[in-house]
């Protein structure tokens, strides 16, 4: 599967593609992420991609020109279809069906805008798929590019070894609960001791113990997930 990001931040990506899963899927050939600085298409001497709204108010605005070129030119790039995602406070919120339905296609193009957002004709003329990662104030979508990019990847086939299947992770379909609480050695740290259980080799007893401290922490942690509630997108 194929990224392409479009920041003004590129320098921010290099750590987290550097990291051991996204590297190693990037080095067997099964995920492939460029990133663009989108300074790239400004225009004028001045490099300028941001401009200050018209009818006055704080922030800057991202010019429609730099992104709509840069976009349209890295879409051309490659024959590969590419959906468009706007990172944007204002799109519909990331939750794991919206992860899954990203990562149906071949090619995603991110483009990170800042918080006070792009000029409406960005979206006008590109018609994205506007994408928020959650109800808080980033200071840009560079960050939550990457999350979308970690959480898409995890579902591209062979990226994830058989033992770190993302199929029982929580929140993927069919699985609405939290994990269960989770031990390794020492058995005995400061008094604090292993659940007999999980030492006894019952596999039977195990499994029973585990669906239930996953449903009794979901219950306690978040009700909204037994009830098959998805709230607001
Ligand atoms: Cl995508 N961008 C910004 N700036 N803030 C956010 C966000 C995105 N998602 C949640 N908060």
């Amino acid at each position: 599967m194929r990224f392409d990001v479009l920041t003004l931040f590129p320098e921010m990506f290099s750590g987290y593609l550097g990291q051991s899963l996204l590297k190693r899927a990037i080095d067997r050939g099964l995920v492939d992420v460029r990133v663009h600085n989108l300074r790239d298409w400004s225009q004028g001497r001045h490099q300028q991609v941001d401009d200050r709204p018209f009818g006055g108010g704080p922030g800057m605005v991202m010019m429609v020109g730099p992104v709509v070129e840069a976009v349209e030119q890295i879409c051309r790039d490659d024959v590969t279809p590419a959906r468009l995602v706007l990172l944007t406070p204002q799109g519909r919120r990331l939750r794991q069906p919206v992860v899954e339905e990203l990562s149906g296609g071949p090619r995603l193009v991110l483009v990170c805008g800042r918080y006070e957002g792009f000029d409406q004709r960005v979206v006008d003329l590109l018609q994205p798929d506007e994408i928020s990662i959650g109800d808080y104030v980033l200071n840009g979508g560079e960050v939550a590019a990457m999350v979308v990019i970690d959480a898409v990847m995890r579902l591209v086939p062979h990226v994830l070894g058989h033992a770190e299947s993302s199929v029982d992770d929580s929140f993927s379909s069919g699985n609405r609960l939290l994990e269960c609480a989770q031990y390794t050695r020492p058995r005995d740290y400061r008094g604090l001791t292993v659940p007999e259980v999980l030492l006894s080799g019952d596999h039977e007893a195990i499994a029973q113990w585990r669906a239930a401290q996953s449903r009794a922490r979901t219950r306690q942690r978040r009700a909204d997930l037994l009830e098959g509630e998805v709230g607001p997108t």
